[in-house]
């Protein structure tokens, strides 16, 4: 038998909705082999507060190379990465790999509001770790940043972020429109073209690790096979079920539901393409 592999390289989330624990469980619920390098460990809960917990470069390196050596992998993800000089490794070892689907989730802030990454690590990120991406799966915050504070509104702005951000090097760009009022509209954009994947809107506050479930599906479509488009439909329809079945434990933002799209199907996700030169202005 044989079964598509997917690394990620991410921060650990102990409480199970948001990172490699997030990563994992979409990638097996997507009939993908999932592997793990921890860049960090993160234990935090809503009355402690933060906890945050960086791996050595050493560590983070045997991990990865260990399972580059023995297992392979047909798609890696980056997650957390926190630190410049975690980022500035991980690139090198990316390139070395050869690998070539490559899905880079730009993780700054959680839901519960912890820096993820560091300030000077971003243009790190930004030279370093965007050109190599595949794909980049910003959310409006993380887009902003990345465009030096650049305001996000609209669906409009969404493109024109999207743009920008295809400017930094990767194939594809993603902006996420999960913070604009009225359906969950994302962008995807390839510079040529702009798909618009449009999903109903939630009533729920349990969306925590939402950005890492929907990029790790992403990586599990590529890991497989599909395009790049087919990836991001196929993984619009998996976070937007995981969403609608989200739930909330004792207290604070919840995790959403790794299993709902293969338990329950989808719940009405559709996608409209127009030509980036239709809106050149
Ligand atoms: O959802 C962003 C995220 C990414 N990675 C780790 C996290 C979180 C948020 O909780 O803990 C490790």
């Amino acid at each position: 038998m044989t079964i598509s592999r997917a690394l990620t390289i991410a921060g650990s989330a102990a409480r199970g909705g948001a990172g490699i624990q997030a990563d994992l469980k979409t990638f097996q619920e997507l009939d993908v082999f999932g592997t793990s390098a921890v860049t960090a460990i993160v234990a935090r809960n809503p009355k402690t507060g933060q906890g945050i917990f960086p791996q050595s470069v050493e560590a983070i390196e045997a991990q990865v190379h260990t399972i580059l050596e023995d297992i392979g992998a047909d798609a890696i993800k980056t997650g957390m990465l926190f630190t410049h000089e975690i980022i500035t490794n991980v690139a090198q070892w990316i390139q070395q790999s050869g690998v070539q689907n490559i899905v880079v989730d730009p993780v700054m802030i959680g839901k519960i509001g912890s820096a993820l990454l560091k300030e000077d690590a971003m243009e790190a990120m930004r030279t370093q770790l965007l050109p190599l991406a595949t794909i980049i799966t910003p959310n409006m915050p993380e887009a902003s940043y990345l465009l030096d504070n650049m305001e996000l509104n609209s669906v409009e702005d969404l493109k024109d972020a999207a743009k920008k951000l295809h400017e930094l090097g990767p194939q594809y760009v993603l902006v996420k429109g999960g913070r604009l009022e009225g359906p969950a509209i994302d962008i995807l954009y390839d510079g040529k073209q702009f798909y618009l994947l449009e999903a109903p809107r939630f009533d729920t506050i349990h969306t925590n690790g939402a950005g890492c479930t929907y990029s790790a599906a992403i990586t599990a479509g590529l890991a497989k096979g599909q395009t790049v488009p087919e990836a991001v439909i196929e993984a619009k329809k998996f976070i937007s079920a995981a969403i609608r079945h989200s739930f909330g434990f004792k207290q604070g933002v919840g995790p959403t539901y790794h299993a709902a799209y293969g338990k329950y199907g989808e719940t009405g996700c559709t996608v409209t393409i127009e030509s980036a030169e239709l809106f050149a202005k």
